[in-house]
């Protein structure tokens, strides 16, 4: 049996899958099923198995958003009380990739969600939105950030004042989503590239997330010294020694994460 009540999860090889699972309710987020979806990436994220981890949602939605039906009658104090964001920030610090794999809805904190991760894949069927504005408020899980930075200002203000919704071809051109694929191939195609990343020597991997997540926020100079420190702290692992001797030994290298 699951330990999970809102969420389903397995490992593929090196790959974590994690699936929202309240298809009745199009995978809203209710607050227990955050804490069961941080919960999860953070003990596969010391997984000694697992390189990737993908996340998808059962049923006909990603996710619709966060639970209205949870939230509708709390008030500010309570919500800053409950500080419930909290644990959203903390998958800011998930170290391994994370991949979405988006079919059918992606809305409010279902978006956010796909946002958090690192890459994301959609298929053709899917539609993304910030609809919160429709129901009197606003993303509350870093959309607003998170949205602005890769779209930028006048486009990112325009998806959140409407509210409207956005194709996956939208979404791509966008520079949101990776890849468009047809929907039967979404987790196949996910699982493939998660695959692919995890052939590669896992602490570059790491490392290269850590300092592209900086990029965001450094400066060019800030972030440059950072890459550098990274660049030379990978000399002190196995799979440095190990990729260059291959590489002058005309093999395949054996990465071990070390
Ligand atoms: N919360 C609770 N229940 C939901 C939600 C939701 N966000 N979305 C859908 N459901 C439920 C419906 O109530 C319905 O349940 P029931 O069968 O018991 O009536 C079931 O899912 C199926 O939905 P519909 O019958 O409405 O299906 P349709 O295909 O007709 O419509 C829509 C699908 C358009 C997605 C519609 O359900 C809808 O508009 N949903 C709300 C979308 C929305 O406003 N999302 C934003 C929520 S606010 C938010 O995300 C703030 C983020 C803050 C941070 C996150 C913290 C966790």
């Amino acid at each position: 049996m699951s330990k999970y009540a809102h969420i389903q999860t397995y490992i593929e090889g090196s790959i974590a899958v994690i699936e929202l699972n309240r298809p009745h309710v199009l995978n809203a987020l209710n607050r227990q099923m955050v804490t069961e979806i941080v919960k999860a990436m953070e003990e596969y994220d010391r997984h000694d198995d697992v390189r990737v981890m993908v996340l998808t949602g059962k049923g006909r939605a990603f996710a619709a958003g966060a639970d209205i039906d949870e939230m509708a009658d709390d008030d500010s104090i309570t919500l800053e009380m409950l500080n419930q964001f909290a644990e959203w920030d903390r998958l800011a610090w998930i170290k391994k990739p994370m991949i979405a794999a988006v079919h059918g809805l992606a809305l409010g904190g279902g978006f956010e969600l796909a946002l958090s991760c690192d890459l994301l894949l959609a298929s053709e069927t899917a539609e993304f939105g910030f609809p919160e504005v429709n129901i009197g408020v606003m993303p509350g899980a870093g959309g607003t950030q998170r949205l602005t930075k890769l779209i930028g200002k006048t486009k990112a203000l325009e998806w959140l004042w409407t509210g409207e919704r956005m194709s996956a071809k939208t979404a791509y051109e966008l520079g949101i989503v990776n890849r468009v694929v047809a929907p039967e191939l979404l987790l196949e195609e996910t699982i493939k590239l998660a695959k692919k990343i995890a052939q590669q020597p896992p602490l570059s991997v790491r490392f290269i997330k850590e300092a592209v997540h900086k990029a965001v926020d450094y400066s060019l100079y800030e972030g440059m010294q950072f890459e550098r420190k990274n660049f030379y702290l990978l000399f002190s692992s196995e799979d440095q020694k190990e990729g260059m001797q291959a590489f002058m030994e005309k093999r395949k290298p054996n990465f071990k994460g070390k």
